[in-house]
């Protein structure tokens, strides 16, 4: 006999998808147009047609969607950083932007906090993002910080965001008290993790929240952004970008730009402005050579 449900996409392999219905989970396929890669996100809330097998008919408006991670209707993301492999603070700004976008919340994690320079971490990331993200050191090795994490998400639905090997899949399992994700060796040579989880997975927490595992990347993987908004996306510029000369000042090489100057007069973070500055460039070079000159 036929059944219609509506369910959440959990893990997506191959092209089958597991789908939930709170209770219990069911294989699906997705119909014709939405075989199509970029068509079903983990996450999303999709109309169920089963028997023994489930057809994916179609996808429920998203609340919220990332695109890297590939991951929707999330409340939140847990950008985790850690002393080993050098953090890449580019691609954590560029996660705050996504999650500003999205109007989503955002975490810091610093992980592996019983290393060496994992305070410095601490102290840089409450100082350049000091009211954009709530900050957490843990250390899934000596038991810290782990429940208090738990706690904060709540029943939220999060996902895990970073670089390869910071420890995102350690820290879910040690989130839910179970080994249910694969946990990868860094190479020590390069100190740089090989991508341990390959797809994106959601889990449930103790606390009745549900947490994905994504698999690390690179800057390089990132959305392509307009460069004419990106500064829209740095509510800490705000209050100086107001003194600036031009209302639509992209804090470049403009003259009489008020964020310059703050970060001349040690108001801003220096880093964090370079930082920008990167993206900025990087945006325009990207945004031409999809879209012609901008
Ligand atoms: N010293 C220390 N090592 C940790 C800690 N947490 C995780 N690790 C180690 O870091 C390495 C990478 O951990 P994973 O959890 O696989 O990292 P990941 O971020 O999921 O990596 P990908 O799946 O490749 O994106 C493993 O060797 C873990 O044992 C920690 O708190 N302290
Ligand atoms: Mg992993
Ligand atoms: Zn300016």
């Amino acid at each position: 006999m036929k059944r219609k449900f509506v369910g959440q996409v959990v893990k997506g392999v191959g092209g089958v998808y597991t789908v939930s219905d709170g209770e219990s989970t069911v294989k699906c396929y997705p119909r014709g147009k939405l075989r199509r890669q970029g068509e079903i996100f983990i996450g999303d809330m999709v109309e169920v047609e089963c028997d023994k097998e489930g057809i994916i008919e179609g996808v429920k408006p998203r609340k919220s969607c990332l695109t890297r991670p590939y991951v929707a209707n999330i409340d939140a993301v847990i950008i985790v950083i850690a002393p080993i492999p050098k953090p890449d603070f580019t691609l954590v700004d560029k996660l705050l932007i996504g999650s500003l976008e999205q109007g989503i919340e955002a975490f810091i994690v610093i992980n592996k906090c019983e290393l060496d320079g994992a305070q410095e971490l601490y102290e840089f990331a409450r100082s350049d993002y000091k009211g954009q993200a709530e900050i957490f050191l843990t250390s899934v090795d000596e038991n810290i910080g782990i429940d208090e994490l738990c706690k904060r998400i709540g029943k939220m639905f999060v996902c895990m965001a970073g670089q390869s090997g910071v420890g995102k899949s350690s820290i879910l399992n040690a989130l839910l008290g179970e080994d249910k994700c694969a946990i990868g060796d860094i190479s020590i040579k390069s100190a740089r993790g090989r991508h341990t989880t390959r797809h994106v997975e959601i889990f449930k927490s103790a606390y009745g929240g549900q947490i994905a595992d994504t698999c690390g990347f690179s800057m390089l993987e990132m959305p392509v952004i307009d460069p004419s908004v990106l500064r829209e996306y740095y509510p800490d510029f705000e209050p100086y970008a107001e003194k600036c000369k031009y209302r639509d000042c992209r804090h470049d090489c403009e003259e009489d730009c008020g964020v310059r100057r703050a970060v001349e007069e040690g108001k801003l973070s220096s880093g964090r402005y370079e930082r920008y500055l990167k993206l900025y460039k990087d945006a325009i070079k990207r945004w031409n050579n999809r879209y012609g000159n901008h």
